[in-house]
């Protein structure tokens, strides 16, 4: 039986230090994942108009590995932009969606394959907040920050999500066909996965601890996110209550 592809979709915007590692941190993980789990991958690298010298360096990545394809926008677009460019480009029938700085581990991928085998759902997501300890590293500002998004998004979609944001995640590529996707930012993960709740698709959670940046510099512009998550909440309000269209 020929190997199902899995596409990793990674958004990238000045992440020299990180990518650095790849080589070591990532490239050997996933390929050590797919002998085991007998699964081939492609990687889809977005350069999000970085104005270090990462298109460069994983320009190089492509050069020497098949299974890597680079993109590129002229000017930065924001995370949710990169992931949507990401899934319009995929050939696996199932994507996972990571971070550049591997605070959420390469070797929990296995845990996402693992729990889609098992449940054969739309969506997994991995979340940190399913077990004790696995927020350690995270600090209390953005703990705060992060628990009350999730608990109002929590009240609104009435599910028992424990968490809206991460972009640690496995989806069946089809769901993309059922769903639009328009966020431009860091809410991009609560856009689909409140979307998927809202259609009534499976979405299922498994415990992975989240790390903190070791290297470069953080991307988040807080304030800016805040009102992005808000303004999302209002769409979902609006759909749930008001019957606005939202797809
Ligand atoms: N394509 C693209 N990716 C971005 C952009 N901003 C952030 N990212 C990527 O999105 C992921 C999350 O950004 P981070 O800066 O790590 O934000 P965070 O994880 O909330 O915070 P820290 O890990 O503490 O820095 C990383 O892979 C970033 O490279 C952007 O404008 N465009
Ligand atoms: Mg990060």
């Amino acid at each position: 039986m020929a190997k199902r592809m899995i596409s990793l979709i990674i958004p990238l915007f000045n992440e020299r230090e990180n990518i650095l590692r790849y080589p070591s941190d990532l490239f050997p993980v996933v390929e050590k994942i797919g002998i085991e789990c007998s699964e081939s991958f492609e990687y889809l690298m977005i350069d999000d108009g970085s104005s270090d010298d990462t298109f460069q360096l994983i320009s190089d990545f492509a050069a020497n590995r098949p299974e890597v394809r680079v993109f590129h926008h002229g000017k930065n677009s924001g995370m949710g932009t990169a992931i949507r460019t990401g899934i319009k480009q995929v050939q696996g029938e199932l994507i996972i969606t990571l971070d550049s700085d591997l605070t959420f581990r390469p070797e929990d991928i296995r845990k996402l394959i693992a729990a889609y085998r098992r449940t054969g759902a739309d969506c997994i997501s991995g979340s940190p907040y399913l077990e004790p300890g696995l927020l350690e590293e995270v600090t209390p500002f953005r703990l705060l920050m992060s628990r009350s998004v999730n608990l109002l998004y929590r009240i609104l979609l009435g599910g028992n999500i424990s968490c809206v944001s991460p972009i640690f995640r496995l989806y069946r590529r089809e769901i993309f066909d059922e769903i639009t996707i328009s966020s431009r930012n860091f809410e991009i993960n609560a856009e689909i996965i409140s979307k998927l709740l809202l259609k009534k698709k499976h979405v299922v959670e498994v415990p992975v601890p989240l790390l903190r940046r070791r290297h470069g510099t953080s991307k988040i512009r807080i304030t800016k996110e805040i009102r992005n998550y808000l303004s999302l909440l209002s769409r979902i309000f609006m759909t749930k209550y008001f019957h606005r269209g939202w797809t």
